[in-house]
């Protein structure tokens, strides 16, 4: 039995991963320690209005000295793996191709991953999570010029493979080139924070910017992939990919307008990037929303982008109920809404206007992407923040039914994908290990398994830490074959 709600019969494979993930940027703090270079998120995250509560990531949980609790916390939980990013600035400061790199930052991460592995957990690696140096902003506009960050990231990647590649064995190239795009260069709403909107940024073109970011994006991938093929992947041993954020999209009703609109809603979130990585091609509809506006690759890029990822890295959030006619085309100008048309909501509200729960289309969406992509899925991301939770005492937050309920849902839908739909899903990552700074939300929304307390930076087991530990990890570990005996005490 791996789970309450599903049959007894139902087997995840014996080497099946759960796990939980972070990123650098939103729980490292000490921005100057180790001589870390500014990224695009030091300063931005300063400027007034760009955090909800004003709050920065100096400090975020600071975890830069206080990994090994973290560890601890992981071994109490009970999983085998942990996804976690590296900063590219404290690996190289500056960032560029030529700049130094920095021993200080590259024994941090490889102490860290020497200490995860003495623990038996599987690292999983994200190279990028947001956190672009800020020189190489100031240089040439970061992700806006493809000949130049190709090149630097290409060349970050190389040294963290040269330097971490013995003992890691899973890599992540990008986290969610989608929010890289849109929400750095579109909406403005994440470093860089560009837009067209003037009231929101001094400059940028959001009509254009998302989309050439969004091309870099995909090639710095797609070379830094074939860098790890040619050099590294045989003596090393490892899988490399790309994590692409994407929830489930639901036709608001059965009219074949709001069925198309959801599949266009697909299009532009998932499609925009998985259709060029795993199948060679751009979605029709993409090329038609943008026109010339959607930047083509050449052949030579073609041969290189297509099918570079070893697996699906799906984060997943929500579901969208989708209405055709919406304006926005960074969302397939699709509406999305969660009232469904007899009135009622479509799950749980969290505290974010954008997640609600519902597991269903947890389970459509692991099918719809093994069918469209045939690759093995690994889900890098997932999680719920709970409505209010900031404002709750500790003793309160840390019985959070709604979080417990969600997880509960998804790893449900998870294992009957896995058993009835014959998905080939490998790992669960639930986002995240602790509360940290959730970027344009700076710390009032609490995502965490673990309540940290931001006055003394205190670590508290949330009831949803355990569960999955209890419901599925030991479980699991109760239903394998009995194992010998090492220690001959206990017989
Ligand atoms: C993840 O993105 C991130 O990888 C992670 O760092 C973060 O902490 C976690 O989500 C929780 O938020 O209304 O225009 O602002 C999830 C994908 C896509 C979800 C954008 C929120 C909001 C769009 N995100 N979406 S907008």
């Amino acid at each position: 039995m791996v789970t309450p709600n599903t049959p007894s019969s139902y087997e995840l494979p014996s080497n099946f991963l759960w796990g939980f993930a972070t990123a650098s940027f939103q729980i490292e703090g000490s921005t100057d320690a180790g001589g870390r270079g500014k990224s695009i998120w030091d300063d931005f995250s300063k400027i007034p209005g760009k955090t909800l509560d004003g709050r920065d990531g100096d400090v975020a949980t600071d975890s830069y000295n206080r990994w090994q609790e973290d560890l601890d916390l992981l071994v109490s939980y009970g999983v085998k793996s942990y996804r976690f990013s590296l900063a590219w600035s404290r690996i190289i400061p500056l960032g560029g191709r030529d700049d130094p790199i920095s021993e200080e930052g590259i024994k941090f991460y490889s102490d860290f991953i020497d200490a995860l592995l003495a623990k038996g957990i599987t690292p999983f690696v994200t190279l990028y999570h947001w956190d672009l140096p800020q020189t190489l902003h100031d240089r040439y506009l970061g992700w806006l010029n493809k000949t130049e960050i190709v090149q630097d990231y290409v060349r970050y990647a190389r040294v963290c493979f040269e330097r971490f590649g013995d003992r890691v064995k899973h890599w992540l190239t990008m986290n969610e080139p989608w929010c890289i795009s849109i929400l750095g260069y579109g909406r403005g709403v994440f470093a860089p924070g560009r837009s067209s909107d003037r009231l929101r940024s001094p400059e940028g073109d959001s009509s254009t910017e998302p989309w050439i970011a969004g091309h870099s994006v995909i090639l710095s991938h797609a070379y830094a992939v074939r860098a790890y093929r040619e050099e590294f992947k045989q003596k090393q041993g490892g899988e490399i990919g790309v994590t692409l954020n994407g929830d489930w999209a639901m036709p608001y009703d059965d009219s074949p307008a709001n069925i198309e609109a959801a599949q266009h809603a697909l299009d532009v979130a998932i499609g925009w990037f998985a259709d060029p990585i795993y199948l060679g091609s751009y979605p029709a509809y993409m090329k038609e929303m943008l026109g010339d506006r959607l930047p083509s690759f050449t052949e030579e890029e073609w041969s290189v982008v297509k099918g570079s990822s070893d697996f699906y890295g799906m984060n997943t959030y929500t579901t969208n109920l989708c209405k055709a006619g919406g304006e926005d085309e960074f969302q397939g100008n699709v509406e999305y809404t969660f009232t469904r048309p007899d009135g009622t909501q479509l799950g749980t509200q969290a505290h974010c206007a954008w997640l609600q729960d519902y597991p269903e289309g947890f389970r459509d969406l692991l099918n719809y992407l093994y069918k469209r992509y045939r690759k093995p899925i690994y889900v890098t991301e997932n999680g719920f923040a709970v409505k209010d939770e900031d404002k709750k005492p500790v003793e309160e937050a840390l019985h959070d039914d709604d979080r417990v309920q969600y997880y509960r849902g998804v790893t449900d839908s998870l294992i009957k994908a896995v058993n009835e739909d014959g998905v080939d899903v490998r790992a669960y990552f639930a986002w995240s290990l602790l509360d940290n700074f959730e970027w344009a939300d700076g710390y009032v929304t609490r995502f965490g398994v673990t309540y940290v307390d931001y006055k003394t930076q205190k670590r508290y087991a949330k009831d949803s830490g355990n569960f999955i530990a209890k419901d599925h990890v030991q479980q699991e570990e109760k239903d394998a074959p009995p194992t010998p005996v090492k220690n001959a005490k206990e017989v």
